[in-house]
């Protein structure tokens, strides 16, 4: 989950209850709020980021699907700008131990192994899961290069 624009922090507060409010699906876990500068074009605000692990008998398209339709509740508008700013952006990270390859989706995320504000938030909820084909969380975010994400206090 990731946003910066338009209170980043609601944005991605507000998302995490809408995705335990999916048909079929329950949030099992969801990881603390974290803020990082932008990768990619750097003329763009903080995001802030969080992950979720969900219980769900939807399939990865219709799962697909459903975060596309909270994205444009949430007035996402696709730009032209590869990494430009966003008010929500949902990503499958992982689906289970699947490996999966389509037009529309690919998972594990490709991007997953290299972003310090997944794998940190990932690691603070599911520090003993595999990503297949890629070793241990706790593994790649030990190796990874990028700044740390900065963990937000929960508000009181
Ligand atoms: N998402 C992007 C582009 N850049 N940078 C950070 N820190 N966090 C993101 O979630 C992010 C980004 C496009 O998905
Ligand atoms: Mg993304
Ligand atoms: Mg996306």
């Amino acid at each position: 989950v990731g946003s910066n624009l338009d209170d980043p922090v609601a944005q991605v507060g507000h998302a995490l209850s809408e995705l335990d409010e999916l048909p079929r699906t329950h949030c099992a876990a969801r990881s603390s709020l974290y803020r990082s500068a932008p990768m990619g074009p750097q003329d763009q605000p903080p995001y802030v980021n969080a992950v979720a692990a969900l219980d769900t008998a939807l399939g990865p398209d219709e799962l697909l699907e459903r975060l596309q339709e909270i994205e444009r509740r949430h007035g996402r508008v696709r730009g032209a700008q590869r990494w430009g700013p966003r008010t929500l952006d949902l990503d499958i990270l992982l689906y289970g131990d699947a490996v999966l390859s389509t037009e529309r989706l690919t998972v594990p995320h490709p991007g997953l192994c290299e972003r310090s504000f997944v794998l940190v938030p990932l690691l603070e909820i599911a520090p003993q899961l595999e990503v297949p084909g890629q070793g241990s969380v706790a593994s790649l975010a030990e190796a990874c290069a990028m700044a740390v994400p900065e963990r937000l206090e929960a508000a009181p």
